[in-house]
């Protein structure tokens, strides 16, 4: 898929995951507002992995260590066909497997998280397995900057340094919020790139909802270099819906419907301004 197909499904993953929040009356609005388009340049550009073959052996690996902000992959895995869209109506509702977080009954997820603080362990387990066992696959593991502050995070830095594992990728969502205020205020984990090149990783600085800098990141990783890649991601919290943007109180707000209204409605005209460029560029061409 090209960049400016990317910036529409992300767009549409945002639109599906608004009107699910709604639908639900629960969800993390948000962070997985922030992570959209890292999760969207990952799974339509990025990623070997197939939606037939859940299981496919030599998949890449995606582990959401920030599971609370678990509607954007929900949407994603759903417009991929892991499960039929229809389900996304029993978002967090009694006996449904769409609950809150990642759970591993649902096709495409593989491992439960939630907890924060586990996914980095879990990521550096799967990518030592990839390259013991010569399989080949690559780990994406995503976490959130407020989750910096678990102690665990540190020790799986130190364990992904130590194995040398260049298969592994290590994305940080820099919305500069958690829970209850700043990420600075709460707990700083500042300056944090100085940190994991302490740690002995390959550092990376991006605009995390920037499309084209999402994609160029990943394509450029080198898997067989000694060394694990950590972006740092700067995203915004809440991203493309104004009223929620770099809003603390959106963690786990729910919108009402006129919100809603006013989100698709501002989600639809990015739609429509990214298929004009689609024209143009087919025009010119
Ligand atoms: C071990 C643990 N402690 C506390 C929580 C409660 N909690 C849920 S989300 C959150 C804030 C996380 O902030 P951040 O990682 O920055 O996520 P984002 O802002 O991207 O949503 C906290 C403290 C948790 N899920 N797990």
């Amino acid at each position: 898929m090209d960049i400016i197909n990317l910036k529409i499904k992300a767009a549409q993953i945002r639109i599906d995951l608004m009107q699910m929040i709604t639908r639900a009356q629960a969800g993390h609005t948000g962070g997985s507002l922030s992570n959209t388009d890292i999760l969207t340049a990952l799974y339509y550009k990025i990623m070997k992995h197939s939606p037939e073959n859940s299981k496919l052996e030599n998949r890449d690996r995606f582990i959401a260590s920030k599971g609370h902000s678990v509607e954007s992959l929900w949407c994603i895995l759903a417009d991929l066909g892991y499960f039929p869209k229809e389900e996304l109506e029993t978002f967090s509702q009694f006996g449904s497997r769409l609950i809150g977080h990642p759970n591993n009954t649902v096709p495409g997820i593989e491992m439960n998280t939630g907890a924060l603080g586990h996914g980095l362990s879990i990521s550096v387990g799967m990518a030592l397995a990839s390259r013991r066992e010569q399989i080949g696959y690559k780990v994406y593991c995503l976490m959130g900057d407020g989750e910096q502050a678990e102690g665990s995070i540190w020790e799986a830095a130190m364990a992904g340094a130590h194995y040398k594992l260049g298969n592994l990728v290590g994305i940080v969502d820099m919305n500069g919020l958690q829970i209850s205020g700043s990420t600075s205020d709460v707990l700083s984990s500042d300056p944090l790139n100085e940190k994991w090149a302490a740690f002995g990783w390959n550092v990376i600085e991006i605009d995390g909802n920037c499309m084209e800098q999402l994609v160029a990141t990943f394509e450029a990783i080198d898997s067989t270099s000694d060394k694990p890649t950590l972006i740092l991601a700067k995203t915004v919290k809440g991203k493309g819906v104004g009223f929620a943007e770099n809003q603390v109180g959106w963690h786990h707000k729910v919108p009402t419907e006129e919100q809603l209204q006013s989100a698709v409605a501002e989600l639809q005209q990015q739609i429509d301004s990214y298929r004009k460029e689609l024209v143009a560029n087919e025009y010119n061409s």
